[in-house]
């Protein structure tokens, strides 16, 4: 019998993108905890027990709690016979896998999304953002500051937790600093996408025609690196980074 499973996620976070698509693709029946992250609900005390890095997703296999989208989806393709998501790499197509798999887990998705919402000039057409997401530098800089406020509050009524907050709210105060969105470091990151576009698009055709039903990025199966490509092609739709 299938273990009793549970994602704890945000619709529209990349990362759990990643593990629900991987659910769905094997087809695994599941529960849903959605935790708010526009609201803060990652540093909630009940959350940072699940995950002491505040972050989505986490899924919940009976008693243990897997975090990481990657780790995720290598544990959700070992619940489940049938094709695989992430093959033996000691095959063709597992170390296809894996070079892909290392590939994309090297694209820095905080500063292309954030980096250009935040420099308007980078984006090919006006962005129309829900208002949640539609923010500007310095809009970043006070959001942290009232994240860093409110953990500050959870450590002071869960002591237990001090070490955890403690570490949360470096992270915060790293990705704060609004030279990380300098429009230089922002571009160089789109451009270094670009180039793996243009090798995307090459194993595309070379799988196309090495494969006559389906192609997918590493041949004739859908795998994980396919995964994050759908994600990543649905990041730059609503980036509209499409014309580039
Ligand atoms: N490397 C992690 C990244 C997880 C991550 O950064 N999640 C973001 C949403 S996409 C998040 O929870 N952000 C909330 C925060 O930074 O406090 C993974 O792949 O699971």
């Amino acid at each position: 019998m299938a273990p009793n499973l549970r994602l704890f996620y945000w619709p529209t976070s990349s990362a759990s993108q990643k593990a629900l698509m991987a659910l769905d693709e094997k087809q695994l029946d599941f529960k849903r905890t959605i935790v708010n992250i526009t609201e803060g609900e990652q540093n909630q005390s009940w959350y940072l027990k699940v995950n002491p890095a505040g972050l989505v997703p986490v899924l919940q296999i009976g008693e243990s709690f897997i975090s990481e989208s990657d780790v995720i989806v290598e544990a959700v393709d070992k619940l489940k016979n049938g094709p695989q998501l992430v093959p033996d790499p000691s095959t063709a197509e597992g170390n296809l896998v894996q070079y892909w798999r290392q590939k994309f887990s090297e694209i820095n998705i905080f500063l292309v999304t954030f980096g250009t919402i935040t420099n308007p000039e980078l984006v090919c057409e006006k962005l129309e953002l829900p208002p949640v997401y539609s923010i500007t530098k310095e809009g970043w800089v006070k959001k942290s500051d009232a994240a860093i406020k409110r953990l500050l509050k959870v450590k002071a009524s869960n002591p237990e937790l001090a070490d955890v907050v403690d570490k949360k709210i470096e992270i915060v105060k790293a990705k704060q600093d609004a030279e990380g969105l300098d429009i230089e470091k922002v571009e160089k990151e789109l451009q270094s996408l670009e180039k793996i576009f243009d090798e995307i698009e090459d194993r595309l055709k070379k799988s196309r025609a090495e494969n006559i039903v389906e192609h997918w990025l590493c041949g004739p199966n859908f795998t994980a690196p396919d995964i994050t490509l759908t994600m990543l092609l649905g990041r730059l739709n609503f980036l509209k980074q499409f014309p580039r």
